[in-house]
């Protein structure tokens, strides 16, 4: 079985075959330590500043109950989340792993899942969506980056391993969100291996747009918050305008600008969007 966990060495970073090799069979790798501790505490510092990302912030019900608090925006910006997410170890691996053509940011969320209130997602692929968007391929990814300690208790992403070479699953009214066709998850529950990938603070987890994951309620006292980053090809450039960007360069950067980043509060150009402005579907999911 092909193993999808490495950790990262800053003396020697690069994208392995191997790593290739796991995220091509299991639709994922989980790269360990890849912000150290300051950048972590600098990115959660920028997330936490009210007069930062967070005040775009708004809530979806998950159709139980519960709600999940969370920002979208569409361009990276000069601010610390858009550094973040220009970084050659965020923008540059998912590069890389997607077979060395160029990238472009499509969209990035931070998701607030808060202590005792947090909810579901329901299971659904990312592509899901982005098809409709006038994505041809389903040549898009994501990073998947923890702020807070993400474990089974306060809801932790899982995934069904490999699920992502079943190619799009049709997405479908699912207890008032929109998922993959339950009849399709339940067969493939049978076929395959349900990880719930319990995560550090600053680990990432790069995950291809067809792989099947969701996420439980947060029941716990502990809050969970995650940091998504999600690129698309630049030949896969979507055939038609709609609310997330077609091919805009990306102008990656050096992991140690990071740190040196001051900005916060000056989000220009980072085009914010809210549950309202996403035309592609009936109700809570925005993708
Ligand atoms: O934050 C989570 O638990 C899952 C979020 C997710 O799957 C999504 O936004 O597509």
């Amino acid at each position: 079985m092909t193993d999808s966990t490495f950790t990262f060495d800053p003396e020697c970073w690069r994208v392995t075959p191997a790593m290739r090799e796991a995220y091509e069979k299991n639709g994922y790798v989980l790269i360990r330590q890849m912000l150290n501790r300051e950048e972590v505490e600098k990115v959660r510092a920028a997330l936490e500043n009210p007069k930062g990302v967070k005040r775009f912030a708004y809530s979806l019900s998950d159709g139980k109950n519960r709600t999940n608090n969370l920002v979208l925006w569409n361009h990276p910006g000069e601010d610390v989340t858009g550094v973040l997410a220009r970084t050659e170890k965020v923008a540059g691996t998912v590069e890389k792993l997607l077979g060395g053509s160029e990238v472009y940011h499509y969209h990035t969320k931070l998701i607030m899942k808060e202590a005792k209130t947090g909810g579901t997602f329901v299971w659904h692929q990312d592509y899901g969506y982005w098809y409709k968007n006038g994505c041809l391929f389903p040549d898009m990814a994501s990073v998947f980056i923890p702020i807070d300690d993400a474990t089974k208790e306060n809801g932790c992403l899982q995934v069904l391993k490999g699920s992502h070479r079943y190619g799009r699953i049709d997405h479908i009214d699912v207890g008032n969100q929109l998922g993959a066709d339950p009849e399709r998850v339940d067969q493939a529950k049978k076929q395959l291996e349900h990880v719930y990938v319990e995560m550090k603070a600053g680990d990432m987890l790069f995950f291809h747009c067809n792989l099947l994951h969701t996420s439980d309620q947060n029941s716990s006292a502990l809050r969970r918050w995650v940091f998504i980053v999600s690129f698309n090809k630049r030949s896969n450039n979507p055939y038609k305008q709609h609310h997330h960007p077609c091919y805009t360069p990306l102008k990656k950067v050096a992991d140690a600008d990071l740190l040196a980043c001051r900005e916060v509060e000056n989000l220009e150009g980072k085009w914010f969007i809210q549950a309202t402005d996403d035309f592609s579907l009936p109700r809570h999911n925005i993708h």
